[in-house]
């Protein structure tokens, strides 16, 4: 039962001030607010970016601010629940929009949040990750892990844009943020994308699994979409077509915190996606849907991206009845699963 507890105001205020000096605090009047009944309280409110009304206000602070300014010109996608100041798309989620002009550098560092992007437009940029060169093409992912050096290179004529990713609020909460700036790296060759082509085989060289931690950096757009287009071609019965970006040496998450998947709906299908503990964000690669969190209805339309809070259910419908429609999708499942609060409620 669920009944009054006392409040601050019911205590004398010669001892409220008594345990203030001590550095005490009572329980009871808080209580409920740290453990409140049944379902957790949520800063993270449903929030949608639209990729076109953002898109002029990045390509202007690649006008006002040039790189040596900036290091990363970042326009972070922030859910005002949490207070725009956070920068956090959820408890555990960041999110921004990144611009890299022709000819520029974003010099190499390193940090112990864990990052991804997710190429959003333009040709001809790349990272360079753990001396890896990851060229960029729209849909790719490309991981860049806790403690990786990585920085960004553009050799290309057109504006290049990618979402990123980031761990950073909970990495940032826990106190273990900090970041390392480096020398530009030297590249070597071989490519995880070319060495884990094939699902089912492994590079094997003198029967020797890979002892990398992260194998594979790059997941190329193309082959995602061809596993699901493959998938649903095999599973017409199957409802959800969706694929997880994993370790493919391990099979577990790509990466330690945040899950990273590609969903494809067929024309016309809506998909409800169970509430589970998980907040989640959904970025739009191909086609037009439309998003149902709560009381929220957002149309996403390419390269648009928002996200819903954990314990929710979303429900997507392909707004095409004739083409599929391709998502990005990140979440929090591997962190609640490590921390043992993972929950589906169906
Ligand atoms: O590209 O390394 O959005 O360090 C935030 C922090 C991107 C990056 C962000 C970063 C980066």
């Amino acid at each position: 039962m669920s009944h009054e507890l006392g409040r601050l105001e019911d205590l004398p205020q010669d001892y409220r001030d008594d345990l203030i000096k001590l550095n005490l605090v009572p329980l009871w009047p808080s209580l409920r607010a740290v453990l409140p009944p049944k379902v957790p309280t949520r800063k993270t409110r449903p929030t949608f970016w639209s990729y076109q009304s953002l898109r002029p206000l990045l390509l202007r602070a690649g006008e006002l601010t040039p790189m040596e300014k900036a290091e990363r010109r970042v326009l972070v996608l922030a859910n005002p629940g949490h207070g725009l100041e956070k920068m956090q798309a959820s408890a555990a989620m960041y999110l921004g929009m990144q611009l890299l002009l022709p000819g520029e550098w974003a010099p190499s560092h390193r940090h112990t949040p864990n990052a991804v992007r997710m190429i959003v437009e333009g040709e001809g940029a790349y990272t360079t990750v753990d001396g890896e060169k990851c060229p960029m093409h729209r849909g790719d992912l490309i991981l860049t892990p806790t403690g990786l050096w990585h920085e960004h290179g553009h050799d290309g004529t057109e504006p290049v844009v990618w979402l990123d990713v980031l761990d950073l609020p909970l990495v940032y909460y826990t106190e273990t943020s900090y970041a390392i700036e480096g020398q530009r790296q030297p590249v070597k060759p071989g490519h995880g994308e070319q060495a884990y082509r094939s699902g089912g085989v492994m590079p094997t060289p003198v029967f020797e699994r890979s002892n990398k931690a992260y194998p594979m950096l790059r997941y190329p757009w193309v082959d995602a979409r061809a596993a699901l287009v493959a998938l649903a071609a095999d599973r017409p019965e199957q409802e959800a077509v969706q694929v997880s970006y994993v370790n493919p040496e391990t099979g577990q998450d790509a990466q330690n915190i945040l899950g990273f998947y590609a969903l494809m709906l067929r024309p016309g299908q809506t998909l409800r996606l169970p509430a589970r503990s998980p907040a989640m964000v959904f970025h739009q690669i191909e086609g037009r849907a439309e998003a149902r969190i709560e009381d929220s209805t957002f149309t996403l339309n390419e390269a648009d991206t928002c996200c819903a809070p954990g314990y929710t259910a979303v429900t997507l419908r392909n707004l095409s009845s004739e083409q599929p429609a391709f998502l990005f999708i990140a979440d929090e499942t591997p962190l609640h699963q490590k921390l043992g609060v993972f929950e589906n409620r169906g």
